[in-house]
């Protein structure tokens, strides 16, 4: 068992005990001005002695201990998501020493400035990284990760601030925004949200969130914002206000990627939860003022194999329309929790053991069912919320990757709900009707064949023939720049491309086109050509009917775009 540790040496201590046998050949006592003294151990050193500290890891090359910082701060910003806190890999490869030291920091430089197709950023060509960094990086990935600490209820009472109290915010909408066709809007790399009004198309306003912001939800009531950062700050967004902004806002941990608040008839918006990726863990919140109530751990035995997993991260949350309770994705245990709110000092939680790496997912048509995905298992769990067990386990492509899924009726096969995937370029449609369709239910009833593999976000409406297909992270730019849409009432005809990052025409970058929105309308499909920070990105405004471009959305203020969520469609869980 190779034991391997991070030694802190102290430079000056090192640099004490290599002169030590040196010192005791003068006189120790010479004052250190004295030139003989001075010629010979060199001037004092300027730097405080605890500080330039040297990071050794066995088979590591040397960081000082700034430099280990600086790489953790990157690691922890862009690269935890992927690879885990502890860097024991999900939807990334593991980054454990064993493996890094092994390939050597040539490969991992290279790995981490070009990417690969099956998700890897190109984190040098795309300009996120400096040479530099993508040295420090390969560096840092070859040491032990430090053990981050853990995050209590005081750790984010001290973060949480209510900036408007419930009892001085309006009692009616101060604006005259058309909330119901308000796009929020992930300024991914600017810690920001956009809000853009749907019917002109024009930002209204840009509001601060945390860092590396992933996604909004929205209240019960259509009137509150939820935003959360990768850096686990929530933001409760008014939308009542004259000018919307936040009201209250509550670190939950380190990283983090989901919140959502009560959607149960009596208990709507009562609480809202966050899930974080470290500490693995996930928070109840009073729904009103996000004071945090009730702090649960997610740490435990994985499906299967019933191992130990130190670090289960949370994944997508949804609530519960039929029991007051959220549904708790726990991506490496492969466990999602039934978490009952009514009683928060005794309270129910249901486990159902899935698959692993649970990762992202939404509603059945009924929403009744959560159609989840497993993705490193390459399987979606059906959830049945009503009967609170596990409807099905289902087989699909390699890596799905759904978001929130698509809804529509198959012409031959009824009700079903769609999945793209990361590792191929199937789309694959599972039949969702139990009651009518009973020969159909929970298995893929049409496997499609889309523009490729790279694929993160699948969409639909209720009133749209079409089905929207992104293929985001595929290494091929006509691929990545580029949608397919599927004719839903003749689905074997294969697709059309629209030339999304050409419409846009926003010059050089990497120019990926992310994530299908809808209008309230359901007659307009918002795309983000997400281009690099330094860059121009934009969102492309399609016609549904024409499948032709309508609007371009330009702005210096629209820094990488990637998320938007229109805000009847969030609330309603329309998709
Ligand atoms: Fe996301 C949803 C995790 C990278 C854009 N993302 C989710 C959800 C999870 C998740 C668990 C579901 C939340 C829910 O429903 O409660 N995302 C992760 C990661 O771990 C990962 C792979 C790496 C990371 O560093 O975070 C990751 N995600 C990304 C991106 O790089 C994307 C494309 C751009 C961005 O803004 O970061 C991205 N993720 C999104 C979006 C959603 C999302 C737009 C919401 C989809 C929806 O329709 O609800």
């Amino acid at each position: 068992m190779r034991v391997s540790r991070i030694t802190f040496q102290p430079l000056a201590l090192a640099l004490a005990v290599a002169s030590f046998g040196a010192l005791a050949a003068t006189d120790a006592t010479k004052h250190p001005d004295d030139p003989a003294s001075t010629a010979y151990e060199g001037t004092p050193s300027t730097v405080e002695p605890g500080s330039a500290k040297i990071v050794r890891s066995p088979g590591a090359p040397n960081l000082t201990d700034a430099e280990f910082e600086k790489a953790k701060e990157i690691y922890f910003q862009r690269c935890a998501g992927c690879h885990g806190v502890l860097r024991k890999g999900a939807t990334g490869k593991p980054l454990t020493p064993d493996i890094t030291q092994e390939r050597g920091i040539d490969y991992l430089k290279a790995f981490i400035s070009y990417g690969s197709p099956a998700g890897m950023p190109n984190w040098l060509t795309s300009g996120d990284l400096t040479e530099d960094e993508v040295e420090l990086m390969a560096k840092y990935v070859m040491h032990e990760p430090p053990q981050p600490p853990e995050y209590s209820l005081e750790d984010m009472k001290a973060t949480w601030e209510v900036v408007v109290p419930p009892e001085d915010r309006p009692t009616k909408q101060m604006n005259n925004l058309n909330l119901k066709n308000l796009f929020s809007v992930t300024l991914r790399d600017a810690g920001q949200i956009a809000l853009i009004d749907g019917d002109t198309h024009e930002i209204t306003h840009i509001i601060n969130t945390g860092y590396a912001v992933h996604i909004s939800r929205m209240s019960a009531s259509g009137r509150y914002l939820f935003v959360i950062g990768r850096d686990a700050l929530v933001n409760m967004v008014d939308l009542w206000m004259e000018e919307p902004d936040t009201v209250a806002k509550i670190k939950v941990g380190m990283e983090a990627r989901s919140v959502e608040t009560s959607k149960y008839k009596g208990y709507e918006d009562q609480f809202a939860i966050a899930g974080t990726y470290w500490p693995p863990q996930f928070v109840i919140m009073d729904g009103e003022t996000l004071e945090p109530k009730k702090i649960v751990g997610t740490r435990g035995m994985t499906v299967g194999t019933q191992e130990y997993h130190p670090e289960p991260r949370v994944a997508a949350i949804v609530a519960s329309h039929e029991h007051p309770e959220f549904i708790v994705n726990v991506k490496e245990t492969g466990k999602i929790m039934l978490v009952n709110y009514e009683d928060l000092d005794n309270m129910n939680i249901t486990t159902i053991d899935a698959a692993r790496f649970l990762h992202d997912g939404g509603w059945d048509s009924s929403m009744r069912y959560f159609m989840t995905a497993a993705n490193q298992s390459d399987k979606i769990a059906v959830v049945d919320s009503r009967d609170r067990n596990l409807a099905a386990l289902v087989d699909v492509g390699k890596i799905p990757h759904p978001g929130r899924g698509a809804n529509f009726e198959d012409p031959e096969h009824g009700p079903v709900w769609a999945t793209s995937h990361l590792g191929d370029p199937t789309i694959q449609l599972i039949g969702t009707d139990p009651e009518g369709h009973p020969d159909k239910a929970w298995k893929v009833v049409r496997s499609l064949n889309g523009q490729g593999g790279g694929s993160l976000f699948i969409k639909t409406h209720p009133k749209s023939d079409n089905l929207y297909v992104d293929t985001a992270l595929n290494p091929a730019e006509p691929v990545s720049q580029s949608v397919a849409v599927f004719d839903i009432n003749n689905l074997e005809a294969g697709y059309d491309v629209l030339p999304i990052a050409e419409w846009a025409d926003v010059g050089e970058g990497p120019k990926r086109v992310v994530q299908p929105e809808y209008n309230v309308a359901g007659d307009e499909v918002w795309f983000s050509v997400w281009n690099t920070q330094d860059l121009t990105s934009a969102l492309v405004v399609v016609d549904d009917k024409t499948r032709e471009l309508k609007k371009v959305i330009k702005d210096e203020r629209l820094v990488t775009p990637t998320g938007k969520f229109n805000v009847y469609n969030t609330q309603h869980d329309v998709y």
